[in-house]
């Protein structure tokens, strides 16, 4: 069996012809691309990656708490206990982002800071700390874009089988529709899920993620009650929010076989109609693809697909590189990750750097989904640590990657997908879950000894491309 990490990760199969190594870093972007002023750029972050304060003002244990604490999960035995302590720093946050002129914020709220007990009263404390975040946003004029679950499950619904167990479809709808009521009408952007398949998979199948069940029957079941949880949240949230924009956010890598191997096309078939059909059939097709409709069957009741197959405004579209699927009789759920170990310069968390892979993406969705509107709700390359000593924070692998991503996009858009925003993934340098502190993809630095920020090369540009953007004239012709 691989290590994790490797079993996760893909190196493509040669270095890519689209960032040459003397491409000029600083002067590049911001004059070339032709987004225009009414396009959205935004940074994402969620609630568990950057809050801290996990036992505060009443937060109980969600099921990342108990991940981190108990047995050796997270890389060098880390935690989010305190990651950025974004609960206490927050306006100092919220001053960053628009300091960089950015208009757009992605963040999730933490479940188990606003409901704490099951069955029990909303936590005011909580609810007080999003409306102060709300109150900033708005103060700065920035537009906030809530994700409603960011993979922090109370741990009292994994007692109770958490997303193996239908009822928390139920209880996502529930939670759905308090918060909504609550912050209706200061929000004009509501998500639903963020990328149920990694949630489903890596956390359900695989073991990796919280809360590190495993097995197909748990990945699937799983990945179902998302599904009905985000139809049946969707629905709540039209009845309560009608003037707000609704969609959800998807993980959309495309797949592909390591080899020529009918046993790697079948496995990267299989892979594929998990990772991306099994999210987006059911939500725009009301159907699983065939290659796994029997899979599901055993938990998708009638009257279900009618339920997870809602109309939305917008899809969040998460987008890293393609994933590279290699077959392997000894792995358990069918399906095998696996590494080729060419090396690839610019790479991320041994992510490839794949920037054709996000058209391939979005047009993929374009063009079998009816032409949705669609916003890169993420996209973000991780380093180890970056700057060098004394030369401040250069991230040029960051700064390239991003820069190379964004000329896709623009093409798709050029190819007439309907792209209308970007969200870079992320802010801060923050807790990345199973890789804990190590792994930065913040343009901005969090030196987590002092918790001080400091902006990285990546953030100005970044600043200057939103800027450059926002100045632009449109000519109609
Ligand atoms: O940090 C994660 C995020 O929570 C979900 N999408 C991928 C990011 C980078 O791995």
């Amino acid at each position: 069996m691989m290590k994790r990490r490797e079993a996760m990760r893909f190196l493509a199969a040669a270095p890519l012809p689209f960032v040459p190594d003397d491409w000029p870093i600083t002067q590049r972007a911001p004059t070339s691309y032709a987004f225009g002023p009414d396009f959205n750029f935004g940074f994402s972050t969620s609630a568990y990656q950057i809050e801290g304060a996990v036992h505060e003002d009443g937060r109980t244990d969600g099921i990342w708490d108990i991940f981190c604490h108990t047995g050796h999960h997270i890389r060098n035995g880390d935690n989010a206990d305190i990651t950025c302590d974004h609960y206490h720093r927050m306006p100092e946050d919220v001053a960053l982002l628009a300091a960089a002129g950015v208009r757009n914020y992605r963040y999730s709220v933490s479940w188990p800071r606003l409901y704490p007990e099951m069955n029990g009263p909303a936590n005011s404390k909580g609810f007080a700390f999003y409306d102060r975040l709300l109150d900033e946003l708005h103060d700065k004029g920035v537009s906030p874009w809530l994700c409603l679950y960011h993979w922090d499950l109370p741990q009292y619904l994994q007692a109770r089988g958490g997303w193996t167990n239908r009822d928390t479809a139920y209880r996502l709808a529930e939670f759905s529709d308090k918060v909504s009521r609550y912050f209706g009408s200061r929000i004009g952007h509501w998500m639903v899920l963020n990328e149920a398949a990694v949630h489903a998979y890596l956390g359900h199948g695989l073991g990796f993620h919280a809360p590190g069940m495993t097995g197909k029957d748990n990945w699937v079941s799983a990945l179902h009650h998302l599904n009905l949880g985000q139809g049946l949240s969707v629905q709540a949230l039209r009845a309560n929010v009608p003037q707000a924009r609704i969609g959800t956010v998807a993980s959309v890598e495309p797949v592909r076989p390591s080899t020529k191997s009918a046993d790697d096309a079948q496995a990267a078939a299989v892979l594929d109609a998990m990772w991306n059909g099994a999210v987006l059939d059911p939500l725009f097709l009301g159907e699983y693809p065939a290659l796994v409709r029997d899979d599901f069957a055993p938990y998708c009741r009638s009257g279900d697909l009618a339920v997870c197959r809602q109309k939305i405004d917008l899809l969040g579209i998460n987008y890293y590189s393609r994933l590279h699927i290699r077959y392997d009789p000894k792995y358990a759920l069918d399906v095998f990750f696996g590494s080729n170990n060419d090396p690839v310069k610019y790479k991320a968390l041994n992510v490839p750097m794949e920037p054709d892979g996000l058209y391939e993406a979005v047009m993929h969705v374009h063009d079998r989904y009816g032409r949705p509107e669609i916003f890169i709700s993420e996209n973000g390359f991780a380093t180890v640590k970056d700057g060098k000593p004394g030369s401040g924070l250069e991230d040029d692998g960051r700064l390239e990657y991003l820069a190379a991503n964004l000329a896709f996009l623009q093409k798709s858009r050029e190819a007439g997908a309907n792209v209308s925003g970007y969200f870079v993934w992320s802010l801060l340098d923050n807790f990345e879950w199973d890789a804990g502190m190590k792994y930065r993809f913040g343009l901005v630095d969090v030196d987590f000894a002092t918790l001080k920020r400091t902006p990285k090369q990546s953030y100005y540009w970044y600043s200057a491309l939103v800027r450059s953007q926002a100045k632009m004239q449109v000519v109609k012709v």
